[in-house]
């Protein structure tokens, strides 16, 4: 079946849907309505067809072999990371070094371009609604550094306070890094407008994406960042593989991360220099597979169409939120304007966990508690929130599923 509908360039989701086998499932004697996308997405045929292509035809090390093999699952790794370059449209594939996931990327980033550029009396600026992955690296580099982290405030409503953002940027920061989009409120930050002021000033950007590339188009020289980052698991992508991408220039200055097998040019006990990018931040046998069937991810996500996916998304998060509104004690955290697929709430005064545990047995599968995000919680003022995120191939009848499900929730706790 067409994932496009001819003639009518919009998506044939229950074609998508088709794609993702584990779908096709029940929990609890129910229909399975996977709505934790924000914290993993599924894969479709198409990458389990490649990781399994991998290993049975192609399995080999890569860079070093003479052999065919080892040939073949070079070509194939090289041609993920322009895959990769393509989707985010970057100038350069030398710029696009795979990594674990996000955490990694911002690891990496803060452990090499933050010791090199962050010292004493410098400041970071994060915000308030970032996940642990992009805190702690910074927190930890400005302690090492005798540095200080700067927080942009968030609205009620969840947006970045960017009065308050324009007046912490002074001569003392040496980078922004903020999430494209809130894995709690599911707000789109302006990224662009942040960059730009940013930019202004000599500042340096990092651009979490983990929540974006599965809903939006990216283009990193649109956005005008240095660095952008993303997990390939939530772009129904395997998992302990991602993107790190950075300007040629800031990653070719920046001191190695992991060092050892694969990212070194000559060694001696004496000395030892280093590969050129991208493969200097490469260390060890990379994740060949997860990287091929990454690429995999991409061309499926390319071949839906990321415009038609972010068209179809809006759509439904806008039958979502309506629909949870007429919840009795709904209350929804992140109302920002510009929002993408998530939908963090609390349901009067019943604990999100308990929420969370009724909705799997009705074959609903959300997450509960404080998604990595406990400084936002604590601006929230919650201990924890339930949160359905949404994909690509969710549809309203899965919304419908989550609301009748919400019922019994109230029902057990009336
Ligand atoms: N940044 C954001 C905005 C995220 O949402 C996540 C994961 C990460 C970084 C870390 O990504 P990783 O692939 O390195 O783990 N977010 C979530 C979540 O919301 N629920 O589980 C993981």
């Amino acid at each position: 079946m067409a994932v496009v509908l001819p003639g009518q360039d919009t998506l044939n989701v229950a074609a998508v849907q088709q794609d993702f086998p584990i779908l096709r499932q029940r929990i609890h004697g129910k229909p399975l309505v996977y709505l934790d996308n924000a914290a993993t997405t599924q894969k479709p045929q198409a990458v389990l067809d490649a990781l399994q292509r991998y290993y049975v035809e192609d399995n080999s090390n890569v860079h070093r072999g003479v052999h065919s093999l080892s040939a073949r699952a070079t070509d194939a790794y090289e041609a993920a990371r322009e895959t990769c370059r393509r989707f985010i449209h970057a100038g350069d594939a030398h710029e696009i070094v795979f990594v674990r996931g996000t955490t990694e990327g911002i690891n990496l980033v803060a452990g090499t371009w933050g010791r090199a550029h962050v010292g004493r009396g410098d400041e970071i600026v994060v915000s308030e609604m970032e996940h642990h992955s992009n805190i702690v690296p910074w927190q930890r580099l400005c302690e090492e550094q005798g540095a200080r982290l700067r927080v942009i405030p968030i609205t009620n409503e969840g947006e970045l306070r960017l009065d308050e953002y324009e007046r912490l940027l002074g001569d003392r920061t040496r980078l922004v890094a903020v999430a494209h989009v809130s894995n709690v409120l599911g707000t789109v930050n302006p990224v662009a407008d942040i960059v730009r002021r940013a930019k202004a000033r000599g500042i340096a950007v990092l651009v979490d994406g983990a929540q974006a590339v599965a809903h939006m188009a990216v283009d990193v020289p649109a956005l005008g960042c240095d660095f952008y980052v993303f997990s390939g698991h939530k772009i129904f992508g395997p998992t302990g593989v991602g993107v790190l991408w950075g300007r040629r220039a800031l990653l070719e200055s920046m001191p190695v991360y992991q060092v050892g097998g694969g990212q070194i040019s000559r060694v001696t006990f004496e000395r030892t220099t280093y590969a050129d990018l991208p493969y200097k931040f490469e260390a060890g046998t990379p994740d060949i597979a997860g990287a091929i069937g990454l690429a995999a991810a991409l061309d499926y996500v390319t071949a839906l169409g990321l415009d038609r996916i972010a068209a179809y998304e809006h759509d439904l998060l806008a039958y979502a939120t309506a629909a949870l509104a007429q919840v009795p004690g709904m209350r929804l955290t992140g109302t920002a304007r510009a929002k993408a697929s998530v939908l963090s709430f609390v349901l009067g005064d019943i604990h999100p966990h308990d929420v969370g545990t009724i909705l799997d047995r009705e074959g609903v599968a959300v997450r509960a508690g404080h998604h990595c995000c406990q400084p936002l919680m604590a601006r929230l003022g919650v201990p924890a929130t339930a949160r359905a995120s949404l994909a690509v191939y969710n549809t309203r009848q899965d919304v419908d599923a989550l609301v009748a499900a919400l019922a019994t929730v109230r029902e057990v706790f009336a």
